[in-house]
């Protein structure tokens, strides 16, 4: 299908309308009459309601900041690195960076992982002892030949690239695995809730799509687990010439169905960014008979700046930098009961 058909044919998908629809209204109103060509493919495009950026959960401190620098004319790669760090270095997130929960044994491990325009990507997993290692992720992406570095190699490249090495696990993380140590049976926490991972997504003034995620994972996860967060295709995915995608959640569920990807292709083919992430939570619960014990969340902006959120649980929201303005919406979602 062409762009400009992909475009006509956007459909708002059911359970996202009454949160989105003022906003794909004004997106489709401003995509009125503006061309912009895709520097990669030379493919025409509608320009769409830019810039924009929005984030996994309640977070807008970091959608604050992804928008100031989109505000000031900056990139989506630089806007998406920027916001999220701001979550990395947040104490009180306990799903990300510093203060993150630990693993079962209290060493406190990241995964993080960047795209931009290009389709470039580089992550880093089991990562240990750097506050952000989104930027390491952006630095694999920029520096190596390689696509992702985990463990002491990550770390090594970080301390080579300048990061600095400190203790991630605060009194308030340390306290927290202590009291589950008492009471648990030494099995991660797989549940619906303790999920404040922050995946994010921009379309910056030029209408190039970046996204990132980051995360300390699942809490109490066994030692060397990675999630989905750093994994392309599950945690997130960028097409320039589509949208993107990112996750929030149980990662072992995303990575059965490549989530992030899934949803782009689906977004090719014409569906909703709303009707995509609907979709790919349907996936997960016609393969899961347990889907009630786990919570998934999806985010997707297609190239028109339009977005779709949809999760398992109720309690997931998403928030978002447009127009000046930061707001944050509950996404759709699945389970009634
Ligand atoms: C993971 N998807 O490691 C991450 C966890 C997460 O909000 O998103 N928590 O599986």
């Amino acid at each position: 299908m062409k762009r400009r058909d992909f475009i006509k044919n956007v459909v708002v998908g059911t359970a996202g309308l009454a949160i989105a629809s003022p906003l794909l209204a004004a997106g489709n109103r401003k995509s009125a009459g503006k061309e912009t060509h895709s520097r990669k493919s030379g493919i025409k495009a509608s320009a769409g309601n830019w810039p924009v950026a929005v984030c996994t959960w309640n977070l807008k401190n970091a959608v604050a900041k992804a928008g100031e620098v989109l505000k000031s004319g900056g990139n989506s790669l630089d806007a998406v690195e920027q916001g999220t760090m701001v979550e990395e270095a947040d104490e009180t997130n306990m799903s990300v960076g510093k203060g993150g929960r630990p693993d079962r044994d209290g060493h406190v491990t990241l995964d993080a992982c960047i795209m931009n325009k290009n389709g470039d990507y580089g992550a880093v997993a089991y990562l240990q002892n750097i506050v952000h290692p989104i930027s390491v992720a952006r630095k694999v992406m920029e520096k190596t030949p390689h696509a992702i570095l985990a463990g002491a190699g990550a770390l090594q490249f970080a301390k080579e690239q300048g990061f600095t090495e400190e203790n991630l696990l605060t009194e308030a993380s340390e306290k927290a695995w202590k009291e589950w140590l008492q009471k648990s049976e030494y099995k991660p926490v797989i549940n619906i809730e303790n999920h404040d991972t922050i995946g994010m997504l921009a379309i910056d003034k030029n209408g190039d799509i970046s996204g990132a995620c980051t995360t300390s994972g699942l809490s109490y996860k066994m030692a060397g687990r990675v999630g989905d967060s750093p994994i392309i295709g599950s945690g997130l995915f960028v097409d320039n010439e589509i949208g993107c995608a990112t996750a929030t959640g149980v990662g072992e569920e995303v990575l059965k169905i490549v989530g992030s990807f899934l949803i782009v292709e689906l977004m090719r083919q014409g569906k909703s960014p709303q009707q995509a992430c609907e979709e790919a939570i349907g996936r997960i619960i016609s393969r899961n008979p347990k889907y009630r014990e786990v919570q998934v969340g999806f985010l997707a902006l297609n190239k028109n700046g339009d977005v779709g959120a949809y999760c398992i649980h109720e309690g997931y929201t998403y928030s978002m930098f447009r127009n000046g303005e930061i707001t944050n919406t509950a996404s759709g979602f699945f389970n009634k009961i």
